[in-house]
């Protein structure tokens, strides 16, 4: 059983973002976009070689210095289910100043690209929260306030993906907290 939040726009589940037969899943990248561990390691895993030719491509053609925080840059899905890959780069918590309004940036840009072409379901993980170091917690409020403003813009649905189920339960006591669930 999974949670709605938002007037039902948000679906709320744990598992394996790379098996989601949506129209565009969120990778939490490195600004390399080389790929590396955590769930970028799984979705090109999932993916196959062609997604890391397109994101070297991505690199040479658009983002030679790397692509900066908060921006996003997308790619096709390759063999995934899904249609595309829409890469962005969470902040590191411990190294970055301006790192709430970055993670909004996250979240809020990954959308308007996924608007952009055409996309009706999206999927994000939960960004900067695992090597990145952003505490569950801070990170949850952030992510809840960014998609309760931002969906107005757009006729999207969204589906936030937890890797754990200890994180899923996490997520859905803070948003039941903060009064969004349905
Ligand atoms: N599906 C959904 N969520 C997942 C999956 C999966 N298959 N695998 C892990 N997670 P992280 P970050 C969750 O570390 O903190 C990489 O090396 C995980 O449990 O993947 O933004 C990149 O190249 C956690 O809750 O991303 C960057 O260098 C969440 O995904 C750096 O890590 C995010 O954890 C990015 O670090």
């Amino acid at each position: 059983m999974s949670v709605t939040l938002l007037d039902r726009r948000v679906e709320v589940i744990a598992g394996d973002i790379t098996r989601l037969g949506v129209d565009a899943i969120v990778n939490a990248a490195n600004p390399s976009l080389k790929g590396g561990g955590g769930v970028d390691g799984a979705i090109h895993r999932a993916a196959g070689p062609q997604l890391k030719q397109a994101c070297l491509a991505l690199r040479e053609t658009q983002w030679p210095g790397g692509l900066p925080d908060g921006e996003v840059a997308l790619t096709e899905g390759f063999e995934l289910p899904a249609r595309y890959v829409i890469h962005t780069v969470g902040p590191v918590y411990a190294k970055t100043q301006d790192k709430s309004r970055l993670l909004a940036n996250c979240y809020r840009n990954a959308l308007a690209l996924a608007a952009e072409h055409d996309c009706r379901s999206v999927a994000f993980p939960a960004i900067s929260t695992g090597i990145y170091g952003y505490p569950f917690d801070e990170a949850a409020p952030i992510v809840i306030d960014t998609l309760d403003e931002a969906l107005n813009r757009y006729e999207l649905q969204v589906t936030l993906c937890f890797f754990k189920d200890r994180d899923r339960q996490a997520f859905e006591a803070i948003a039941e907290q903060r009064g969004v669930v349905d």
